[in-house]
């Protein structure tokens, strides 16, 4: 039996000349990476937090995707000037999710804003936006290059789920404007940019299977066998 995979949808009003109409969407690439990798793609819509557990009972896996940023009042702080756009109720219903995925013990992946919102849900912050809060920043997170191109370096940690798949040193994609500031206490950092920005994050309970990223793999998987690998590890570990 292959594996069902969640992958939480966004949620966006679709401008056209007449209609302005709600429309639950992601992109495409995170479901051809979880099927490519072996699992079934099941993506679902944002709902009310009550159902989060309802949800969770039909699935093996949760992947928390990129987008939105997150409502500080998250971590107790008011709204940064350079803070983008919100969705609360993406919020609310995701970190329901993971509450109802830890209770399972069934293996999260966290991309970008998926990583973000891992580390509020156990108690981290954030910088709002890295470019005004991070004094030590020196290198582009938010590439004005084409999505899939590798912009920058990470390094990775050896005492990681991730180094035997990238090696200590490998270059990604960045898109991201915000970034961890306080790590949670339950996580590890396990790779770091240049100017020392948390790329990647494990929970220090192996048993857990919560994982996250700050770059997009998805989107480069099909030319980046590291980026694969990562899918494909987190799809097999949904199989134990
Ligand atoms: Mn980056």
């Amino acid at each position: 039996m292959q594996p069902v995979i969640g992958i939480l949808a966004s949620e966006r009003e679709y401008v056209d000349v007449l209609e302005y109409l709600p429309f639950s969407y992601i992109p495409s690439a995170y479901a051809e990476a979880i099927s490519q990798a072996g699992g079934i793609p099941l993506i679902v819509p944002i709902d009310s937090p009550d159902k989060a557990s309802a949800f969770v009972s039909h699935l093996d896996g949760i992947v928390l995707a990129g987008g939105h940023d997150i409502d500080p009042s998250h971590f107790n702080e008011q709204p940064h000037l350079q803070l983008g756009n919100i969705l609360p109720k993406r919020d609310q219903f995701e970190l329901a999710i993971i509450q109802a995925a830890i209770n399972k013990q069934i293996p999260i992946l966290g991309v970008c804003r998926g990583m973000q919102l891992l580390n509020v849900f156990f108690g981290g912050t954030l910088y709002q936006d890295l470019m005004s809060q991070y004094e030590l920043i020196k290198i582009q997170h938010s590439q004005k290059s084409h999505p899939t191109i590798l912009t920058h370096s990470i390094e990775v940690e050896r005492d990681s789920v991730l180094y035997p798949i990238m090696g200590h040193k490998h270059q990604i994609n960045s898109l991201h404007h915000q970034g961890v500031k306080e790590l949670a206490p339950a996580f590890k950092a396990i790779a770091w940019s240049d100017d020392r920005i948390i790329e990647a994050i494990e929970h220090s309970d192996p048993s857990l299977n919560i994982l996250g990223v700050q770059w997009h793999p998805e989107l480069l998987f099909k030319e980046d066998n590291a980026s694969f690998k990562i899918f494909e590890y987190f799809v097999n570990q949904t199989k134990k």
